[in-house]
């Protein structure tokens, strides 16, 4: 089995490739930055005895996705999941005081990058009469928060996407879900708030937020039912979160 994950240098990405290799998956990994793809596979590689193949390059950048997708040979083709996860906020703030380049950069990624990707693999799933598209969305693709303005638009069009793709392709027998998490603590923070890491870590202050391994597990949940068993959709938050703003900051 092969699973393709975007945005495997850190945090649920990286999660996931680590949980499918795991489980005997042989896996496909992208992101911008080749150090860590590199030494994650070396390390995969000696833990676990699967293939481990590594893509560098930018989702937002239309040429790179179409180079990489078309480089994959014959058995590297046969990829039986996509997990969509590259994507970033960048800013936090209201509306009437926003960044056009942090705006651009998160429409570009979480919208476009995940739109390029899929556009380029999923005729390699028609082909192959199987396949499974798991999109990272997110609680802010359920409920819009203040400060959250371009970032909730992003992860709604995410979830508006998940369906209607599902729907393009179901006579193909191509899956698609998405998987929606609450509060994870990775590089997330660290990127949204620009490096500022005291206002990255007051983020997940008094309370125990999601991990990325929590993340993959669900992924790797759906990724794993029967053929006639699709899982649309996970919401899953950390226990001490209720909404968007709603916390139990209590420990
Ligand atoms: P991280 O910052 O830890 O990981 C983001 C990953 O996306 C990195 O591997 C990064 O790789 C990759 N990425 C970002 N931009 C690009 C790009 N232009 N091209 C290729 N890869 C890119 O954050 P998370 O693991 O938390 O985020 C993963 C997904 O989960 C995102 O879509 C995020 O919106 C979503 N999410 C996160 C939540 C959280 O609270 N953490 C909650 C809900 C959803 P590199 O920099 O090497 O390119
Ligand atoms: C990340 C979770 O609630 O900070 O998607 O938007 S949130």
């Amino acid at each position: 089995m092969i699973a393709y994950i975007t945005g495997a240098t850190s945090g649920i990405g990286e999660a996931c490739a680590r949980k499918f290799a795991a489980q005997g998956w042989d896996i496909v990994i992208t992101g911008r930055r080749i150090e860590r793809l590199e030494s994650l596979k070396s390390e995969i590689q000696r833990e676990c005895s699967v293939k481990v193949l590594t893509q560098n390059y930018d989702v937002r950048n239309l040429e790179e996705v179409k180079s990489n997708i078309h480089q994959l040979d014959e058995y590297w083709s046969k990829v039986d999941v996509l997990v969509n996860n590259a994507g970033l906020a960048v800013g936090k703030g209201p509306f009437q005081e926003g960044i056009y380049d942090d705006w651009e950069r998160m429409i570009d990624t979480n919208l476009k990058g995940l739109i390029y990707v899929t556009r380029e693999l999923v005729p390699k799933m028609i082909e192959n009469g199987k396949g499974h598209i798991i999109n990272i969305a997110s609680l802010a693709g359920i409920e819009s928060y203040g400060g959250g303005n371009v970032y909730c638009a992003t992860k709604h069009g995410v979830r508006a996407l998940t369906r209607s793709m599902r729907i393009d392709l179901v006579r193909q027998g191509i899956k698609v879900s998405v998987v929606s998490p609450g509060a994870a603590d990775t590089e997330f923070s660290i990127v949204r708030y620009k490096g500022d890491k005291e206002v990255a870590d007051s983020t997940y202050e008094g309370y125990v937020p999601l991990s990325g391994e929590d993340i993959a597990e669900s992924v790797f949940f759906m990724a794993t039912q029967p053929p006639h068993v699709n899982i649309e959709e996970i919401f899953i938050l950390p226990t001490a979160q209720a909404s968007s703003t709603i916390f139990n900051r209590s420990n």
